[in-house]
């Protein structure tokens, strides 16, 4: 596991990178005009709820950089469970984990998640590339297609494994923009789609935060029966309100989280 916070962003940046490059021209669009690049206001990372792999076993990578446990969330349509994280320094992104109960689910697909993650070395999940490490297993696009017509999350996780799915912006540091409706027309502007799954902007000040994201861009995936395009991550804005006591808020909304999750369904 790595022990400086800023190593390890930095290598899960440059993996999103590699199979998100819309990214860098969304910081070229809400980025250039500042001094410093983006400030993001938190990652995700998705896995299974095995034992092997479970979403404590990412955890433990970022609690040995000084993360702690902050937040719990529940999923029941999509059959997921979900902590966030927050970092004693306030300028770190937060970081959303979340998990697939996959025994809620057909005995094909257990099956089918359950060979993916025998095939994972045991001494791969605490070494220091885990979280960005991608797959550790081979599937068809067959069996990724099965996935799909079950859980859009589980054909995602068979497609691209361990790696930030996203990143966010925070709006609240972008010095030339104020509300995420301008963010969202700089970026629908330059061509970008935005997942519209519950409306453009997901929450509302009321929650004390608002969202929006990109759809997930299509990269190339070496499936066991040939290469295929599909959705592989997508970039998400966030601005956060003040809570009574003056404090911002630094939690999720489920009921947000639920549609952001969709920004990596086939467009
Ligand atoms: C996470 C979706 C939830 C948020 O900010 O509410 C989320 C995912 O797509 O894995 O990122
Ligand atoms: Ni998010």
């Amino acid at each position: 596991m790595h022990n400086n916070v800023n190593t390890l962003f930095e290598h899960l940046w440059d993996n999103y990178l590699e199979v998100t490059p819309s990214a860098v021209k969304v910081h070229e669009l809400l980025g250039s005009t500042q001094r410093d690049d983006v400030i993001n206001d938190h990652i995700a990372l998705r896995t299974f709820n095995l034992p092997k792999v479970g979403l404590e076993k990412l955890a433990a990578h970022f609690k040995a950089v000084g993360y702690k446990e902050c937040g719990e969330y529940h999923f029941e349509a999509k059959k997921l469970y979900a902590k966030h994280f927050e970092h004693e320094d306030p300028t770190q992104p937060k970081v959303f984990i979340s998990e697939l109960l996959v025994e809620q689910f057909s005995d094909e697909l257990q099956k089918t998640v359950h060979e993916m993650v025998d095939s994972i070395d045991e001494d791969a999940v605490t070494a220091d590339n885990f979280l960005y490490s991608g797959t550790h297993w081979d599937v068809s696009y067959e069996t990724y297609q099965k996935l799909l017509a079950e859980s859009e999350y589980a054909a995602w996780m068979s497609a691209w494994g361990y790696r930030a799915n996203h990143f966010t912006v925070s709006i609240n540091h972008l010095a030339q923009f104020d509300t995420i409706e301008q963010v969202n027309q700089k970026l629908k502007d330059a061509g970008f789609k935005l997942n519209t799954s519950g409306g453009e902007i997901k929450g509302s000040p009321e929650v004390l935060l608002e969202q929006s994201s990109t759809l997930a861009d299509d990269a190339k995936v070496a499936f066991s029966d040939g290469e295929k395009a599909v959705p592989s991550c997508f970039y998400e804005f966030a601005l956060r309100y003040l809570k009574p006591d003056g404090e911002i808020y630094t939690g999720f909304v489920a009921a947000s989280a639920d549609k952001i999750f969709e920004s990596t369904n086939a467009r």
